[in-house]
């Protein structure tokens, strides 16, 4: 694992409103020669929106873009629309999300679905189609779609605490087929809650999963898991030790610390770049050669 020399790559921009705090957990897709970026972003009102910067590499950002691609329009998202995790399939990008509400008691987290033409999404027409929430109500987080279907389903992973469930669907409007499928494990660096990282990437050997896992410090860390393609709730393998942990000031002072958490990942050859937020406040990058983060034969 290499962070990147030049992290953090995002820091909050004083003169945008809506980015002045922190700009931490972002997707990321590759598209038409680029990296797009979509970042979390929260300014002085604390509410969370969608921004957006590109890059040629993956390691350096080419441009930043100075309003948001994605705010909240509904009564369950009007305190935020958090942590996205970007899919493409065919000729749409498919957005999972978190809508966020804080006015109610217990507060309300629960994700949120909706998706764009990749053409209009390259051309940043920002024609978002409905929202829609698959379990209404339900505190849930950390909901990505899996880039391929499995008997001609939709997959999707998603964190009811403290485990990451699966859920199936045939139109990505109604959800059935729920079950946790991996769990927290006893004194290791996941052992009080895990979810989802970036979207899983398909290989020969399965689809690479990274994950994130919270430890009894609360402390979170990153891991790498590899799921069967056939059926993805099937775990071939769970790193012991996780991929990357706070170390760096830049993901052990801030907003909340000692936290890396990841909504994105690319694969560009043979490495996988894996974006995060450091410490809520600021986003980072890290690369891995594709054969260090697979279980060796
Ligand atoms: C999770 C999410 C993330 C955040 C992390 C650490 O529950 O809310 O957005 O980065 O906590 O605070």
């Amino acid at each position: 694992m290499k962070r990147f020399v030049h992290n953090p790559i995002l820091k909050p921009v004083k003169t945008n409103s809506w980015e002045n705090r922190s700009v931490f957990n972002a997707a990321a897709i590759y598209s038409d020669g680029l990296v797009h970026i979509v970042y979390r972003a929260q300014g002085t009102d604390m509410v969370s929106r969608l921004g957006l910067a590109t890059s040629n590499d993956g390691f350096t950002i080419k441009e930043r873009f100075d309003t948001p691609i994605f705010t909240p329009v509904n009564h369950a998202e009007r305190d935020g629309c958090e942590d996205p995790r970007l899919t493409v399939m065919g000729d749409q990008c498919i957005m999972a999300y978190t809508a966020y509400r804080n006015h109610d008691f217990p507060v309300i987290f629960q994700i949120s679905l909706t998706q764009i033409n990749l053409a209009d999404f390259v051309k940043r027409n920002w024609n978002w189609k409905e929202r829609t929430l698959p379990f209404p109500g339900v505190r849930n987080k950390d909901a990505v779609i899996l880039p391929g279907k499995v008997d001609g389903k939709y997959v999707m992973f998603h964190r009811i605490e403290p485990s990451i469930c699966v859920s199936y669907s045939e139109d990505l409007k109604r959800w059935h087929d729920f079950k946790s499928i991996m769990e927290p494990r006893d004194k290791m660096w996941d052992s009080v809650k895990i979810g989802a990282a970036g979207t899983p990437i398909e290989l020969n050997e399965g689809y690479l999963f990274i994950y994130h896992g919270v430890d009894e410090k609360k402390h979170y860390s990153l891991g790498a898991a590899l799921l069967d393609k056939s059926n993805p709730e099937k775990v071939l393998y769970r790193s012991e030790k996780p991929i990357l942990t706070p170390c760096e000031d830049y993901e052990c002072v801030g907003d909340v610390p000692n936290v890396v958490f990841s909504c994105g990942n690319v694969q560009l050859d043979d490495q996988v770049i894996v974006y995060y937020g450091g410490a809520d406040t600021v986003l980072c990058g890290a690369s891995y050669e594709l054969n260090e983060l697979l279980p060796k034969k």
